[in-house]
């Protein structure tokens, strides 16, 4: 991928490259030592570095001008590839910020799917109700930035046509997640509108077991396994930038795979 910074009037192009690349790592400190001079970041970023503090701020900030790089880049019409039954990865990974015997195990019956912020419908969503709106499927990849990727199906309520449904303001920046093992993330409203990006209450024909995120998760080909909230309990939508559980130690927000 060839990045054009138009708007940086320095040598953004190179730093770009090695910030897309690097920053998605949680080893940044690496990339300060191997690929960016720290005169190179602070003209970057206006911080003056005088510390490993500065310095992590810094890296921060060129973060958020790779999430505004990616922004840019992003178009809503492309479509993540998608792949034959025949080549679902088996079995599929578990992953989260736990192990395997600390999997939450969620009370579908009594569970509602709350929603707030910018929306006209703040009703909470029991499962019947999220299954009796139209549903899809797709066979993608997972990508996590631990070195893994693996092809899944998933079925669910196309997130635009839920947004539809709650009278979203997709004006909004972010639509934020809360989940029920203490995990949250955000993401960005474009990415929300992708036609890929699926509310998903089925993994592979069923509804999604405890270990990929029952009774709801988020899933979008277009962006890497963390950004992919599963056993979501709360969506809101804002403008108030919300983070993320791997965003907030130094994860890329964008996150696009
Ligand atoms: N609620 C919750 N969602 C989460 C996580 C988590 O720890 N908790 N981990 C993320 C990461 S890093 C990955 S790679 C995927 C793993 O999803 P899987 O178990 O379906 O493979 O879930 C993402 N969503
Ligand atoms: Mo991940």
């Amino acid at each position: 991928m060839t990045i054009k910074a138009p708007r940086l009037g320095i040598d953004g192009d190179a730093l770009l490259k090695d910030a897309l690349r690097e920053l998605e790592l949680p080893t940044r400190r690496l990339f300060l030592k191997r690929s960016l001079s720290l005169g190179g970041l602070s003209l970057l970023t206006g911080c003056t570095i005088v510390d490993e503090d500065s310095a992590e701020q810094a890296l921060m900030r060129v973060s958020r001008l790779n999430d505004k790089v990616q922004g840019w880049l992003f178009d809503p019409r492309h479509l993540a590839p998608t792949y034959s039954a025949d080549m679902i990865t088996r079995p599929f990974p578990f992953n989260a910020y736990y192990g395997e015997n600390q999997i939450r195990d969620v009370d579908g019956d009594s569970f509602r799917l709350e929603v707030t912020g910018m929306v006209a419908d703040r009703h909470a969503w029991a499962l019947a109700e999220l299954r009796a709106l139209p549903q899809a499927e797709q066979i993608t990849r997972h990508i996590c930035v631990e070195g893994w990727s693996a092809i899944g199906r998933w079925g669910g309520v196309p997130f635009a046509t839920f947004l539809t449904h709650i009278g979203a303001d997709t004006s909004a920046r972010y639509v934020g997640f809360k989940c029920a093992d203490d995990y949250y993330t955000s993401i960005d409203m474009p990415t929300a509108l992708h036609a890929q990006t699926l509310l998903a209450l089925d993994y592979d024909g069923e509804p999604l077991p405890p270990r990929y995120g029952y009774p709801i998760k988020l899933r979008m080909p277009t962006k890497l396994g963390y950004k992919n909230p599963k056993h979501i309990q709360a969506i809101f939508i804002t403008n108030t930038y919300p983070g993320g559980y791997w965003e907030d130690q130094g994860y890329n927000w964008f996150g696009g795979s």
